[in-house]
């Protein structure tokens, strides 16, 4: 398997920690994104988008990372991490959906303006943070994992942006279960982090 990437990129990191959590070995393929490189026209033959994390397995070609994960589990994942049943997929997808919408509207954005220096809507970018924020500490307050019993991909989908929130100047003292809930997803088997990741100490 190749995992077309940039380090620094939360969306790849979702897709390092199932790929290490599954003990699967792959070969990272670094994207300069400097250069440019993901929109050139080989990687745009990978994805059309022009945006990492792109997964190749034989002749199997995924973009997105969410999109990954899923086809991950599926095939690999030994019947964990993605439930079969309607309403266990649908709990997940939730989860899922909302890492590609609030999260990268949110806290993902945040980060993208304070760290890397992108034009962002501040205002809105923290008002759609601090409502998911809210809403995932009181998910939490009642669930130990956010989609099942047991860990599954929307943990994993939903981590990296939450555990690198301080990037972005997001203050997560104020949220006592999520912080408890990251040390959990730090403590998987398997768990990998990444650089500007403050593992928790709770
Ligand atoms: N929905 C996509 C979003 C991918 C995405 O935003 N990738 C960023 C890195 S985190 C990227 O490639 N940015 C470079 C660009 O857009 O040119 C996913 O979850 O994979």
């Amino acid at each position: 398997m190749e995992l077309f990437e940039f380090a620094v990129s939360g969306n790849c990191h979702k897709v390092r920690m199932l790929l290490s959590m599954l003990n699967l070995e792959y070969t990272s393929r670094p994207v300069n994104g400097a250069e440019r490189e993901q929109k050139s026209e080989t990687f745009l033959t990978l994805n059309p988008f022009g945006q990492v994390p792109v997964l190749k397995d034989k002749e199997v070609v995924i973009r997105d990372s969410q999109a990954i994960l899923v086809y991950l589990a599926i095939e690999y994942g030994k019947g964990e991490w993605f439930p079969k049943s309607g309403i266990g997929s649908a709990k997940v997808i939730e989860w899922l959906s909302t890492s590609a919408n609030e999260v990268t509207r949110g806290p993902a954005a945040l980060r993208s303006h304070y760290k890397f220096g992108r034009p962002v809507n501040l205002e809105e970018a923290t008002a759609v943070s601090d409502q998911l924020l809210h809403l995932l500490e009181s998910h939490l307050e009642k669930n130990l994992w956010l989609a099942d019993e047991k860990p599954t991909i929307a943990d994993l989908a939903m981590y990296p942006y939450i555990a690198l929130a301080n990037e972005g100047k997001v203050d997560l003292r104020l949220y006592s279960q999520i912080r408890n809930w990251i040390a959990r997803v730090e403590r998987l088997p398997g768990y990998v982090s990444m650089p500007g990741i403050e593992l928790q100490k709770v």
